[in-house]
């Protein structure tokens, strides 16, 4: 048994980092990164966790303000000043308090490199995690027209991206990608809606089958699996979810009706490395592959996101593109940084990236420390 570890204290810093890019969706733009980072600290150690809640409630319900008050008022309370066997306890006890996910999976993963630092392993390898380097992908914004579009897909082109995802909406859609196609005949394409189209625009949809893409990733409503199975009986281009995959029960459901035949992983959308885990084991029995999304995470979500990619199941491209095409500055050394396409993941404890005090000083917009 490893030993157990007293919870001292939980410090939510609410942190803001402004993007290199405007990053348009069919929901919305972001162009500044506010987010909650979550430092668990135990008998002089800290462990570091990334809430993915953005400031809006249009990709999830939660926002930083909601996820702030689930943990300050409802999740921090159930581990401070206690001693802890390990992050599946917090789970257990996190039952209780429904949906949240992105609140619960901040501490989650906090707790998952806490730990995992104590047994001075990395966390990869405590994860299960077989590669040393994951292929990345890169996703990219909604751009002015089609030409603007061939042009962003080329600069990322040339810096080795294993796979170009185009942001897709009604309206922009088949104009995009035909030119992206005709000039890379070769690249891995896929598209992501966002959840912006519905039923009545199959043909539309459909029209996207002869460009080859590897899958069109949650076109439909995010609370409809079976519009997505009723979806997939009419095109040829696999359907990936990512907004409906909140749990391994989603999972399953989503895969026995034929909703999917792909499934991106977001740790901080399905509660913690936990659910990611139980997320894999289901994907693996059933056949379908993984891959793990992005949140335009710092260096503390991108080296977790990093951590869960290594894990066998994860076989195609992630969105965990290099910090630098981010961030003019990030907070944590070294950066994660992606060469010829492939991540390094880190080999050291925990998250393997070191939290420089100095950066997310200049980025910090509030600080609060909670204790038993
Ligand atoms: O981290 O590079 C990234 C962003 C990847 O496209 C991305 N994320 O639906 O998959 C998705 C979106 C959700 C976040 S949009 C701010
Ligand atoms: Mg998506």
């Amino acid at each position: 048994m490893p030993p157990l570890m007293r919870i001292d204290a939980i410090v939510l810093r609410q942190v803001a980092m402004p993007l290199r890019f405007r990053f348009r969706t069919s929901f919305g733009e972001t162009t500044v990164k506010r987010f909650l980072l979550v430092e668990v600290r135990s008998e002089g150690l800290s462990g570091w966790g990334e809430c993915v809640a953005e400031d809006t409630p249009y990709y999830s319900p939660e926002t930083v303000g909601t996820a702030r008050e689930i943990l300050t008022r409802f999740l921090s309370p159930l581990v401070l000043g206690r001693d802890l066997a390990g992050p599946p306890e917090f789970d257990r006890l996190a039952l209780r308090v429904r949906g949240n996910r992105m609140a619960k999976g901040a501490l989650e993963t906090a707790l998952r490199d806490l730990f995992a630092r104590a047994a001075g392993t990395s966390l990869s390898r405590d994860l299960g995690g077989t590669r040393s380097e994951v292929e990345v992908g890169v996703s990219l914004g909604l751009q002015a027209g089609p030409k603007e579009t061939v042009e962003v897909v080329a600069r990322h082109v040339e810096q080795g991206y294993r796979r170009i995802k185009l942001k897709i909406e009604p309206g922009a859609d088949v104009d995009r990608v035909g030119p992206v196609r005709e000039a890379f005949p070769d690249v891995k394409l896929t598209v992501d809606a966002n959840a912006a189209y519905t039923l009545a625009d199959a043909e539309v949809l459909a029209a996207l089958d002869p460009f080859g893409l590897d899958y069109v990733e949650q076109p439909l409503h995010h609370e409809d699996l079976a519009a997505h199975a009723a979806l997939a009986r009419r095109l040829r281009t696999p359907i990936c979810l990512d907004e409906s995959i909140r749990s391994a029960a989603d999972a399953e459901a989503a895969i026995a009706l034929g909703a999917c035949r792909v499934i991106n992983v977001k740790i901080g959308r399905v509660g913690g490395h936990g659910e990611a885990l139980a997320i894999h084991r289901v994907a693996q029995a059933a056949g379908v592959p993984l891959w793990c999304g992005g949140m335009l995470e710092s260096g503390v979500g991108r080296a977790h996101n990093v951590a869960i990619a290594s894990l066998p199941g994860f076989t195609k491209p992630g969105d965990t593109s290099s910090s630098s095409r981010y961030f003019e500055e990030d907070i944590v050394e070294p950066r994660p940084e992606a060469a010829g396409g492939l991540m390094p993941v880190p080999s050291g404890p925990g998250i393997g990236v070191r939290v420089v005090p100095e950066a997310l000083a200049r980025v910090t917009e509030a600080t609060e420390e909670l204790r038993a």
